[in-house]
């Protein structure tokens, strides 16, 4: 029934935790019973979800094990990933980073964090890789990686010293942020094996010539936002070299008059200002608008930098200009160069690097999630070991949460059962009955159950991940409920 590719009900969140290495069984045991009672209750806060001191205590005493690293924990999860990614041709690796932010005053300082871009904030950062479908609706597969790293006080950018860094300067420093980037592709290649292509997407922080060669060298494919104005050389017509001096121009020299080769409308969804004057300028705010998007396509030389002779001198890659047409007075038009290494020949090819790249705000939202829906933010936990894992915890329901969504954006009118199980549906129907009607109810009909659930009202618009959150924890407090009330009498009537 359905589409193949989209599972029939959503999985259980144990599942993701059935395969976690930790090298001691009690171990394993306690992060199980751990996730079974967070996955009750996303939001709220853990000595609410953790009903007894001795598992608040415990609880406590696991996130801050020096045997249990999130990295074990995410494994067991990127596991399940790989299983979800089985017959699906090319799977998008979207790779980026967010930082999570505490206040830097109040409760002190948390061992092992390290300064952030805005003032009084102390946290880590957090880079990870989502699998995300190329089907129909962009489905939300999971995590393949995750890594996480704090600053330390001195990488702060406020010195003068690090403010004049030329480019040559950094191009010595051998364990800058950038080299996650190419650290999370090889692994997520290396896990993937030839089970699956993935096709990498990344924003701007990630363009770096020496991510860019290496990915182009090992045949990696990718598409990744250009945030420079590079030095670039025209390609000679038969051959992947460039031609020689006198050719040399900018990028957006290069791509002045590019026919355009196809033309799409978008929505552009809302956005609100970032915290900091340097996020501003990089996404202005915006609400959301239908936009025409005008795209053309070339293939050019990427020269190398001065400062990086020990790399290839040109790196040859297809470019693609998106650019928006008529844009509103008083909006900031989309304009981005998008680089890649996949085919740009037809419009179609041209069209599917436009559609690899909006997919990309699919780890903007998994971050929100996981951000927002799960409280991680304002979580009462002592250190960066006992963060991070929480971090780890949550991630699997963090997607879930995610794939509902998704589902109900993408494919609105799909049915109920591509988002929730039978139980969960029968549960929502009782309490819900109005939003959601016993035969013929849509993925949307169940995303406005949920949100219901968690105090949403519909005049209010889309719900957002806190009631979400709240919706379900209420839900799934009832099916675990509803089954144990059925496996009790089953045993019995001793049947079933
Ligand atoms: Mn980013």
């Amino acid at each position: 029934m359905g589409n193949p590719d989209v599972p029939e009900t959503m999985p259980s969140i144990v599942r993701e935790f059935e395969t976690v290495q930790l090298g001691d069984a009690r171990l394993h045991q306690r992060v199980r019973a751990v996730v079974a009672r967070l996955s009750v209750a996303p939001g709220e806060s853990f000595p609410d979800s953790l009903k007894t001191e001795a598992e608040l205590e415990g609880f406590y005493r696991l996130l801050g094990n020096q045997r249990v690293s999130y990295g074990a924990l995410v494994q067991a999860h990127s596991e399940q990933t790989l299983e979800r990614m089985a017959g699906h041709d090319t799977v998008r690796a979207v790779h980026d980073t967010t930082a999570v932010a505490f206040d830097g005053d109040g409760d002190g300082a948390r061992k092992g964090l390290g300064p952030l871009n805005g003032k009084d904030t102390q946290g880590f950062l957090a880079h990870a890789t989502l699998a995300v479908a190329t089907d129909a609706i962009n489905q939300p597969l999971g995590l393949l990686g995750l890594a996480c790293w704090a600053r330390k006080a001195s990488a702060l950018s406020k010195s003068p010293r690090k403010k004049n860094r030329t480019g040559s300067d950094y191009a010595r420093v051998t364990d800058k942020e950038s080299t996650r980037w190419l650290r999370q592709v090889e692994a997520a290649e290396q896990a993937v094996g030839d089970r699956t292509s993935l096709l990498h997407i990344m924003d701007r922080e990630a363009d770096a010539y020496p991510l860019l060669c290496a990915m182009v060298e090992q045949g990696h494919r990718f598409v990744v936002r250009m945030a420079r104005d590079r030095n670039v050389s025209e390609l000679a017509e038969d051959e992947e070299e460039a031609l020689d001096d006198g050719a040399r121009l900018r990028l957006s020299e290069a791509l002045v008059e590019l026919p355009i080769r196809l033309s799409r409308e978008v929505v552009l969804t809302q956005r609100r200002a970032g915290p900091v004057p340097a996020s501003k300028r990089a996404h202005p705010e915006r609400s959301e608008r239908s936009a025409t998007l005008g795209v053309g396509a070339r293939r050019i030389a990427l020269r190398r930098p001065y400062y990086l002779p020990e790399l290839a001198e040109e790196l040859a890659v297809n470019v693609v200009l998106v650019q928006e047409i008529d844009t509103p007075a008083g909006e900031e038009p989309v304009a981005w160069v998008l680089a890649t290494n996949e085919p740009v020949d037809t419009p179609d090819q041209i069209a599917a690097i436009v559609d690899h790249y909006r997919a990309r705000w699919l780890i903007e939202e998994f971050f929100k999630a996981l951000k927002t829906g799960c409280a991680l933010e304002t979580r009462q936990l002592e250190s960066f070991r006992s963060l991070t894992n929480a971090l780890a915890l949550f991630a699997p329901i963090a997607w879930q949460m995610l794939l509902l969504r998704s589902l109900s954006r993408l494919e609105p009118n799909a049915p109920a059962e591509r988002a929730l199980n039978p139980t969960q549906l029968k549960l929502l129907h009782q309490h819900q009955p109005k939003k959601l009607p016993a035969q013929g109810a849509t993925v949307v009909d169940a995303l406005y159950a949920v949100a219901g659930l968690g105090g949403h009202l519909k005049r209010n618009g889309p719900p957002g991940w806190l009631t979400l959150a709240r919706g379900m924890q209420t839900l799934l407090m009832l099916e675990t409920g509803w089954n144990a009330a059925v496996a009790n009498s089953a045993k019995t009537k001793g049947e079933m």
